[in-house]
């Protein structure tokens, strides 16, 4: 299990209170599309994600990220009960979406590239650990459920 210093639970809350999930919610699906190519087969149904700007501007895309990003908010909620906290989404991803848990560390380190390029140099090396930690937890109480 992960756990989090004070200070560690701080610097996260208070850098996420100052994220838009929207905007970087579909930065972060987008990317892990682009970067990862073969994380596409599991959005079929999404339309045109023929190029690095058909992904990018792809509404759907844009929307599905901000539901992902909104679910990790609940983590930033509840960063010391993360298990608990996604375990119905784990259910989930394995039983019905049959993603498979690696991509889960994937879009973790999507998401931590992200908050870099967005907030520069206000992620430090010590925001940047917390949030590594965070992405950690997440993806082990997604891959939590999964046998
Ligand atoms: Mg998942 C649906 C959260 C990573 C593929 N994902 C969802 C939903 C949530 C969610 C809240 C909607 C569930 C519902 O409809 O009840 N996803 C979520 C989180 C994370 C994550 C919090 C990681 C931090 N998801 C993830 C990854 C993939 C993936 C890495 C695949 C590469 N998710 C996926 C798919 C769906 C969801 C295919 C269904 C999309 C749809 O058809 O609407």
């Amino acid at each position: 299990m992960v756990h989090f210093t004070a200070e560690e639970k701080a610097a996260v809350v208070s850098l996420w209170a100052r994220v838009n999930v929207e905007l970087v919610g579909g930065e972060v699906l987008g990317r892990l599309l682009v970067v990862y190519p073969w994380t596409q087969r599991f959005f079929d149904s999404f339309g045109n994600l023929s190029s690095e700007s058909a992904i990018m501007g792809n509404p759907k895309v844009k929307a599905h990220g901000k539901k992902v990003l909104t679910s990790f908010g609940n983590a930033v909620k509840h960063m010391d009960d993360l298990k608990d906290t996604f375990a119905e989404l784990s259910e989930l991803h394995c039983d019905k979406l049959h993603v498979d848990p690696e991509n889960f560390k994937l879009l973790g380190n999507v998401l931590v590239c992200v908050l870099a390029h967005h907030f520069g140099k206000e992620f430090t090396p010590q925001v940047q650990a917390a949030y590594q930690k965070v992405v950690a937890g997440v993806a082990n109480a997604l891959a939590h459920k999964y046998h």
